[in-house]
């Protein structure tokens, strides 16, 4: 099979590449099981380009994103130039591969920004292109695409979804006072937070978050409040009571409980009459729910994007067992001092710091807190 030429690409090329990223990152947390792509229809030669047709994956996964590209391009698609954020499909899924669609509509040139690992693909959608006569260019602003892409190369590579963790913590470092609730972080970060609900395909919480702080883990940001991710929650013995709000709203916003196989019948009988759902996986030596078990049970459901908002002992457990992708840490203003209660850095996470496992690679300012996020190393 001929392989893709890699020809020089200009400034225009990573603009054009730009937006297929943006129209990418748009759709994420919707698309599972499939990834989130973005493709763009440029027409024209260099210096008087036009925009003829844009794509995103849809909602579910299905249509992919260069037949809506190509479909909205129509025949301007002919000797055009397609930016697709992923590797094209290659492969006979729901409907016919993508590569099919794009030969049919004589594009002559193709520009990726990552090959699919999908074992499907794996460069046979580029090798089918250049087959065809197309010229490939791959790999344009690929840290970026993977970056969007981490939870779609994670779930086909390792069998679990990419798990972005989240901790507030106070000036000096507790995760809340003792038996307080106490508001760490200020409106901007919350508007932060929930964007990157909005993003994922769950959000994840221990039982001891569940219970203390009763929250509701929606979306509540205008215009994107029917973007809320399903509500997971492991509790090993399930000691979640019917009072907590994630249990009663359960009808509104999809609530599943991760458990073990020891969690008591009637408990899982209460559950199922307010519609949680309920799966129990094997618990680890010390009784616990084995984490890598409960995430690639998330994976088979086709979950591919976790966030997990906490508390610090699911935490440092998921740092322990080497789970975290991506952390972001968000410090707020206020200092409890002597009345400072859990820190919200364990000391499992504290050593993937430490010894670089996770490197900073951004740092914001969101009102009065900062937040820093640190993304896997290797
Ligand atoms: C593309 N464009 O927009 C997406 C792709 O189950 P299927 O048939 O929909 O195929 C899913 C696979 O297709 C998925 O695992 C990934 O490899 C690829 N996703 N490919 O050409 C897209 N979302
Ligand atoms: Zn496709």
């Amino acid at each position: 099979m001929s392989q893709p030429s890699n020809v020089p690409v200009s400034a225009a090329d990573r603009r054009f590449m730009r937006l297929a990223l943006a129209l990418g990152h748009r759709n994420l947390g919707r698309t599972w099981p499939n990834p989130s792509v973005g493709a763009v229809v440029v027409a024209g030669e260099p210096g008087a380009e036009r925009i003829v047709g844009q794509g995103v994956t849809a909602p579910g996964g299905r249509p992919h994103a260069e037949p809506m590209a190509l479909a909205m391009a129509g025949a301007a698609a002919r000797g055009a130039t397609l930016y697709v954020s992923l590797e094209p499909c290659s492969h006979h899924g729901r409907t016919p591969p993508c590569t099919d669609a794009i030969i049919g509509a004589g594009i002559t040139r193709v520009v990726t920004a990552l090959t699919d690992p999908d074992s499907r693909v794996a460069g046979r959608g580029h090798g089918l292109l250049a087959e065809a006569g197309i010229a490939v260019t791959t790999g344009l602003l690929a840290e970026e695409a993977a970056r969007d892409h981490r939870s779609h190369v994670t779930r086909v590579t390792l069998g679990r979804p990419s798990l972005h963790l989240k901790l507030a913590q106070t000036r000096d470092g507790f995760a809340g006072a003792p038996n307080e609730r106490l508001r760490i972080t200020g409106p901007i970060a919350d508007g932060a937070v929930h964007l990157w609900r909005a993003h994922a395909d769950a959000i994840l919480v221990g039982i001891g978050t569940a219970r203390a702080d009763d929250p509701a883990l929606t979306v509540r940001l205008p215009g994107l409040s029917d973007r809320s991710p399903l509500r997971v929650v492991l509790d090993s013995s399930l000691r979640i009571l019917p009072s907590t709000y994630l249990v009663r709203s359960a009808r509104d916003v999809p609530t599943l409980i991760v458990t073990t196989r020891r969690a008591p019948i009637h408990a899982k009988r209460m559950l199922a009459s307010f519609g949680v759902e309920v799966i129990a996986v094997d618990s680890s030596r010390t009784g616990r729910i084995d984490l890598d078990e409960a995430l690639r049970a998330l994976a088979d459901r086709g979950l591919t994007r976790i966030c997990c908002e906490g508390g610090p002992g699911l935490a440092d457990a998921l740092a322990e067992a080497n789970l975290v992708d991506v952390f972001t840490l968000i410090t707020g203003p206020t200092a409890l001092g002597g009345a400072g209660g859990l820190p919200a850095v364990g000391a499992a996470l504290q050593e993937r710091l430490a010894h670089g496992h996770l490197r900073a690679i951004e740092t914001r300012s969101l009102g009065p807190d900062r937040a820093v996020t640190y993304e896997r190393s290797v």
